[in-house]
């Protein structure tokens, strides 16, 4: 008989993995935790492609949106953020509803169909105040639909208000709220949150207002942040949770995957992620997290060169035209420092890999399909 070797042992373990995913079988956390460590990335990129033309065949999607920061002035203090201030410091900013209602207007000739409003958790802000936003925006742009606030800010203003979490998003609902963007999930792990996220929503907590959110009919995002002081053990362990709550409530729309810049915070000296990580990881997502419909690339944050390499590796949502205003990122040391890609530039970068482009809206609904000439 002939003696295996440990090297065709292991091809033996991923070739069955990889038939696996081909029969369109879902993978458990030890075989996601093998695919990080030893599989080949071009496999990896092969087999991501497979699951997502189950999902969205050749599309590739994108909106037309921009953002609203209200504010970085944040009660929390998560070691990876750059833009957090406090009430006076240098570089903090609030708006008023009247600068809000500018910034919106401000758009109002362009073809946007989102507005993402995500900002820190500003003490003396309130769930009336936040509601009142939303509306100001609506009364400047009623057909664009908002998508706004994290878990994190969530779970502040309606334990503030003193409702359950069910009340307090039905009143943020029927302000205009469409959906909620995936922020603050960073990772579910509880002993690293305690030292990267110290006070801030657990992820119990987390995951129980975006469960509560699908209930409402209030579809949401959901995000890992990668990179930091996590092994491939806790980004699988982060996939599943996600993964578990996906299957009880078919909620979430899309999950993006957020690299750790380190540039402007003192979290970690490691180096930052290469771009083989990073796509590695859009494609063990891709693959391992079977029933979300779409991932997500930030182009601002890993730029655009690795933005349309992403698309080889299970990426079918591309994110971010107009303007994009986040501070986030670009405090932070991101590749783009003034994002902007205009939908035409994106438009050409699908078909350039022989994608059909499908601009949607907030909530994934076809606008128009842009097919190659
Ligand atoms: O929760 C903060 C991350 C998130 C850093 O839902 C950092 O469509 C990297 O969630 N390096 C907020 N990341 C942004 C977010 C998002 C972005 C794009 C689209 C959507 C969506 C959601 O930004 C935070 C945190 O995980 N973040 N600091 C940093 N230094
Ligand atoms: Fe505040 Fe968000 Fe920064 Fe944490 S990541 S300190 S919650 S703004």
């Amino acid at each position: 008989m002939q003696k295996t070797t440990g090297l065709t042992n292991l091809s033996a373990e991923l070739s069955l993995i990889a038939e696996k995913i081909n029969r369109g079988e879902r993978i458990t956390p030890e075989e996601g935790v093998l695919l990080y460590e030893k599989a080949d990335t071009g496999v990896l990129g092969i087999l991501a492609t497979i699951v997502k033309k189950r999902h969205s065949g050749d599309k590739v999607f994108f909106n037309r949106n921009f953002h609203i920061e209200p504010t970085n002035i944040c009660i929390h203090n998560c070691l990876f953020c750059s833009y957090r201030r406090r009430i006076n410091e240098k570089d903090a900013w609030e708006y008023s509803l009247e600068d809000i209602a500018g910034i919106a207007a401000s758009h109002a000739s362009e073809l946007v169909t989102e507005v993402h409003i995500v900002g820190g958790v500003h003490p003396s802000r309130d769930l009336d105040y936040y509601c009142r936003l939303i509306k100001i925006v609506k009364k400047e742009l009623p057909k664009v639909q908002i998508k706004a606030y994290t878990a994190v800010e969530i779970d502040y203003m309606v334990r503030k208000a003193g409702l359950g979490m069910k009340e307090g998003l039905l009143k943020l609902k029927k302000a205009g709220l469409d959906s909620i963007p995936g922020g603050g999930a960073e990772i579910f792990d509880e002993e690293l949150r305690s030292k990267i996220a110290p006070d801030k929503t657990s992820s119990e907590k987390w995951l129980s207002i975006h469960e509560t959110a699908h209930e409402a009919g209030i579809p949401t995002n959901a995000t890992m942040l990668y990179g930091h002081i996590e092994n491939y053990h806790h980004r699988i362990d982060h996939l599943n949770r996600l993964r578990t709550l996906q299957d009880k409530t078919m909620g979430f729309n899309c999950f993006i995957p957020l690299k750790y810049h380190r540039s402007g915070n003192t979290m970690t000296d490691k180096p930052e992620t290469t771009s083989v990580d990073d796509m590695r990881n859009y494609a063990i997502s891709r693959i391992f997290l079977d029933n979300i419909p779409h991932l997500k690339a930030y182009w601002p944050m890993i730029g655009k060169p690795m933005a349309e390499l992403s698309l080889s590796f299970g990426v079918d949502d591309l994110d971010g035209t107009i303007e994009d205003t986040t501070r986030i990122y670009s405090m932070a040391g991101s590749e783009e420092q003034n994002p902007s890609m205009k939908a035409e530039e994106l438009i050409a970068v699908i078909h350039k890999n022989g994608l059909t482009a499908v601009e949607r809206d907030s909530l994934y609904k076809t606008l128009k399909i842009y097919r190659k000439e």
